[in-house]
């Protein structure tokens, strides 16, 4: 589409929402400042204090408006065999009909603003370019942070570039049917009618109702991974849930990772790592989207689309994310977090003990016996260039070379701690099975086993089954020496007693050490049923104070809990019916096998 067709379709958006006025956005300083000024205006945002915490903002949302919105997000392929067993879908012609009725008019009173966003660097041969309309000015501000908006955005799109377009609609007119004006609120939104919807054919996203980021920064979660999934389907691409980091080994060579971990794994954790090893350094690429493709040589190439951070807030702090807390001491937007009497920020976990005189993210005084003081899922944002660990590489335009390839999961039993896997193939499965003890109450029964396949369950823009099939092709699209090295890892499983077996956090350092010697070829690990281990001395436990015992639980594999794993596996594979690849059925009698053949798990 041109640039006439986006002027046209700005007027068509403008002619059906009816906004008093349309402002387009070039990203500048000066633009960001107004916005800003307007928010604290109407009562948005807070500034906080400069002293503390200079140039940065707290919004409060409406409380039924705090999270993604799963069971309201559609795939709306032509066919709902290509939205799969794991989407919600409707027939595109039936959801134009109900878009259309809920953006009538739906921005009446309010200014519409258009965002022209790349992800990706400007000019990359990986980026895509996108264009967001909203009458939200939270969304203009946090756009401003997570993606690349600029007018040079409608310069490449004057060139040729394609664009997606993006619509976005809190979905609450200043102004009624009659003519009537209603006073706004500080954080409008329409909870009992949200839609976030994909058209994948046609490349097109329209979410109503809600401000909050997940539902409303379009260039995310929508287009970076649900489009972004279909068109790297269609293109030899991949779009994916994952972090991104340059290592360097003491002789000062670099690996690229990427890794991907469902929710409440610690991603952003492990995307500003300091490695607790000697001679080992970690730097930041990015901590929630890449974007993967094969160059001439074969070799996959890494970028991070976005240009900021959205994090969980609680559980952030300098014990858990030193990095974090420090990239976030100026030019932050938070999200719902709780307001300290001398203006700065909390959530849970910041601390041990809460300060006193709390204002908790609802606007209300805060006593401990309440309940959290900032909602689970609170949100920090700041820019990729705030991060104290950031790699100076990171917006290379032809992205990184990746050398391996995590996924992880919160598993309190079974998976041991790191496992090499024997092949692409076998990687592919590790992928597909990915599965995570859910912690909080909200996500239904603590500790049972959520499914998350490539931590992509709610990001696939098509078939869950084809996407599998993907992974499986890039594989074949390349020689095995070219291609990353794939390996699972567990941070979370718990002894007898219910401890958490291994340490964590800066310690996963030497998993990472192991895993590298794993691509040099300097040790030699020993193969069990569910992949290649740390033999005996090859985790460089130097300095930790791991007791014999709990390092073998930790690569414990037990034939009786793994036959139950396996069923479980193949009831979840069911689900995808005749188009799960049959590589993957092979990988799980594979796996049947090696366990009935069952070799020692951790061998001398
Ligand atoms: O992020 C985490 N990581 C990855 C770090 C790079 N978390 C937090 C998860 C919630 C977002 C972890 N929690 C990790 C981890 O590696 N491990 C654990 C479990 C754990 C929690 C507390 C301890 C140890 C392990 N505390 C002590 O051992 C004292
Ligand atoms: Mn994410």
């Amino acid at each position: 589409m041109s640039l006439v067709d986006l002027k046209n379709w700005v007027g068509e958006v403008a002619s059906l929402t009816k906004p008093d006025s349309v402002q387009w956005c070039d990203g500048s300083a000066n633009e960001l400042e107004s916005i800003k000024y307007l928010l604290v205006r109407n009562g948005t945002f807070i500034k906080l204090n400069p002293e503390l915490r200079p140039d940065s903002y707290l919004a409060r949302t409406d409380p039924r408006d705090v999270a993604r919105v799963e069971e309201r997000t559609f795939i709306c392929s032509e066919s709902e065999q290509d939205a799969g067993p794991t989407n919600n879908w409707m027939e595109p012609s039936v959801m134009r009909t109900l878009m259309r009725e809920s953006f009538l008019g739906s921005m009446r009173g309010r200014t519409m603003y258009v965002i022209p966003f790349a992800m990706g660097p400007i000019g990359s041969p990986l980026t895509q370019y996108g264009v967001e309309i909203t009458d939200s000015p939270y969304v203009v501000a946090s756009m401003h942070i997570m993606t690349r908006v600029s007018a040079d955005v409608l310069k490449q799109i004057e060139k040729g570039a394609e664009w997606v377009p993006a619509v976005h609609s809190v979905g609450m007119p200043l102004i009624d049917d009659m003519g009537n004006k209603t006073k706004d609120v500080s954080w409008p939104c329409n909870p009992e009618k949200v839609y976030v919807v994909h058209y994948p054919e046609t490349r097109e996203i329209w979410s109503y109702g809600s401000g909050y980021g997940g539902n409303s920064l379009l260039g995310k979660k929508a287009l970076a991974l649900r489009i972004g999934s279909v068109m790297g389907r269609d293109q030899g691409w991949l779009a994916e849930h994952m972090l991104l980091i340059r290592v360097t080994s003491p002789e000062q060579k670099q690996y690229h990772l990427s890794a991907a971990f469902p929710s409440a794994c610690g991603k952003t954790n492990l995307a500003m790592l300091q490695p607790s090893i000697p001679g080992w350094k970690v730097e930041t690429l990015g901590d929630d989207i890449v974007w993967i493709r094969p160059d001439a040589s074969g070799r996959l190439r890494a970028i991070n689309p976005e240009n900021g951070l959205f994090g969980v807030a609680p559980g952030t702090s300098a014990n858990t994310n030193s990095a974090a807390i420090e990239s976030m001491s100026y030019g932050t937007i938070f999200t719902n977090v709780a307001l300290t009497k001398d203006g700065d920020v909390w959530w849970e976990g910041l601390s041990k003990v809460a300060p006193e005189g709390l204002i908790d993210w609802k606007g209300n005084q805060w006593e401990p016996d309440m309940g959290p003081a900032a909602h689970p899922n609170s949100r920090f944002c700041f820019p990729m260039s705030n991060t104290t660990t950031l790699c100076q590489d990171w917006e290379k335009p032809e992205g990184v070379e990746l050398d391996a390839i995590l996924f992880g999961g919160r598993r309190a039993t079974n998976v041991p701690l790191v496992a090499k896997s024997y092949s692409w193939q076998h990687g592919v499965f590790m992928g597909a099975t990915i599965s995570s003890e859910q912690t909080a109450a909200a996500e239904g029964p603590v500790g049972k086993l959520r499914r998350d396949p490539f931590a992509m369950l709610p990001f696939c823009g098509y078939n869950m089954a084809d996407y599998f099939d993907h992974w499986l092709s890039m594989g074949e699209s390349s020689t095995p020496e070219a291609l990353p090295k794939i390996f699972q890892v567990n941070w979370f499983r718990k002894g007898a007693e219910g401890q958490f077996l291994w340490p964590g956090f800066a310690e996963n350092s030497r998993v990472i050490e192991w895993i590298i010697n794993q691509l040099e070829g300097k040790n030699k690990g020993v193969a069990t049923p569910v992949g290649i281990v740390p033999a005996e001395g090859e985790l460089n436990l130097f300095g930790l104070a791991v007791s014999e015992q709990d390092l073998d639980e930790l690569f414990e594999i037990d034939f009786e809990s793994w036959s139950i794993e396996v069923e479980s596996t193949r009831a979840f594979f069911a689900g995808f019916g005749k188009k799960l690849p049959m590589q993957l059925e092979l990988e799980l009698s594979s796996l049947e096998s090696r366990l009935k053949g069952q070799v020692p798990s951790r061998s001398v």
